[in-house]
């Protein structure tokens, strides 16, 4: 009985439900559920934050009577198998009655991943794996990666000319995208639990780094700011993120090289410091990435500048990249490259992209995908500043 066409419809709609808390279920994912009889949706359901009720109970408990005899329940997530803060959802489903369960993704969580479908099977429910499953996982890039690594997900955001370049020779690099692709970047800062920016950017951009949506919504997610010798709090004119109404969530990430008087005068402000040993003036991506994960922290968007994006490639600390591409030629080697660092003799020492994704935004169009690196990074020794 099972219509392919049919359950990629009803699982298309569980994955626009499960978009509906996006950002707001970390370290939990994103999980939307639903129920249809005779061919039409009867209830809802979806995963609204970490510690509450799974996508499929929340449907379950929606329908409020039991599912009629040939009802399917569509789920973006492989049900849980065992008993976490909430019950196991296998045991709502047996318990509701439901017989066609039909899956997205397999939970990449090892206490479930595969577990789910085995308990259903055996309690004579059919299940349909697999279903989108491409775009279920893609929901949950972080927390797929939280969970199967226990660590968090390092991302970086660039925008770029048909040359790969992010600025003119001059500097001048607003706007190298549209609006559309703009308001995309505005979509992922709201996913992000993290916000990160080197000195530079803030102290010459000065830029807020929270989410504008579409509805108008304002969010403020963890902002960092690196800097390893606080050459930012030197100058007088604080950047906007250590003023606004938002300075409790920024977070800037320094060295024991950093002045105490300025670690001082950050905290007076109100904003939190982290200060991270260091041999050198520049802060370690891996001991900042274990200080992440002791925060919780599942994931952070590196938004710039190059050099601190390229930083992390090199120390091979990038996990994941967004590329946006717009129409627009530099043709001048003197404009601002994107990346810089590495000098590959090859292709196949080439830092290459997987699990690829192409999205188009107006005249732009944005590739992203999973950092994979060589077996050997052939690093540019010559290519050193500090941040
Ligand atoms: C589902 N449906 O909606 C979610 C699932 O602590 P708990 O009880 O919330 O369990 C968390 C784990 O359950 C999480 O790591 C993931 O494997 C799974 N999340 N599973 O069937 C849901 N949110
Ligand atoms: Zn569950």
């Amino acid at each position: 009985m099972t219509d392919p066409k049919q359950d990629e419809f009803f699982m298309r709609r569980a994955i626009d439900l499960a978009r509906q808390a996006w950002g707001q279920t970390h370290p939990n994912p994103l999980v939307g559920a639903l129920i249809v009889e005779d061919g039409q949706v009867v209830s809802e359901g979806f995963h609204a934050k970490d510690g509450g009720p799974h996508a499929e109970r929340s449907a379950l408990t929606n329908l409020g009577r039991s599912p009629k005899p040939g009802a399917t329940l569509y789920v973006t997530l492989e049900p849980c198998s065992t008993q976490g803060r909430t019950g196991a959802c296998c045991d709502a489903i047996q318990v509701s009655g439901v017989k066609r369960v039909v899956v997205g993704a397999t939970d990449p969580n090892p206490v479930h991943s595969g577990k789910g479908f085995d308990r259903l099977r055996a309690a004579r429910v059919e299940v349909v794996t697999g279903v989108l499953e491409r775009e279920c996982t893609d929901l949950n890039l972080i927390f797929n990666h939280w969970i199967a690594r226990s660590t968090c997900l390092f991302a970086a955001k660039m925008a770029v000319t048909l040359d790969g370049k992010i600025a003119c020779r001059t500097g001048e690099s607003k706007w190298i995208t549209g609006e559309a692709a703009r308001a995309d970047v505005h979509h992922w800062r709201r996913y992000f639990p993290g916000i990160a920016v080197g000195t530079m950017t803030v102290m010459k951009d000065n830029p807020r780094l929270t989410a504008r949506l579409a509805d108008g919504e304002e969010w403020c997610p963890h902002r960092f700011v690196f800097d390893g010798l606080l050459r930012s709090v030197a100058d007088h004119n604080f950047p906007e993120v250590y003023t606004d109404k938002y300075r409790e969530r920024t977070i800037v990430v320094t060295t024991s090289h950093a002045g105490l008087g300025y670690v001082r005068k950050l905290r007076d402000l109100g904003v939190q410091v982290w200060v991270i040993n260091s041999p050198t003036q520049r802060v370690d991506f891996r001991d900042f990435r274990l200080r992440c994960v002791q925060e919780k922290i599942t994931g952070v968007y590196f938004e710039g500048g190059a050099q601190l994006v390229s930083e992390i490639m090199r120390a091979r600390e990038l996990d994941y990249l967004f590329s946006y591409r717009a129409p627009v030629l530099l043709a001048d080697d003197k404009a601002k490259a994107g990346f810089s660092g590495l000098r590959p003799e090859r292709l196949d020492q080439a830092v290459k992209l997987a699990d690829v994704r192409h999205e188009v935004f107006g005249d732009d169009t944005l590739m992203r995908g999973r950092v994979v690196y060589p077996e050997k990074l052939l690093l540019d020794e010559t290519v050193f500043s500090l941040r």
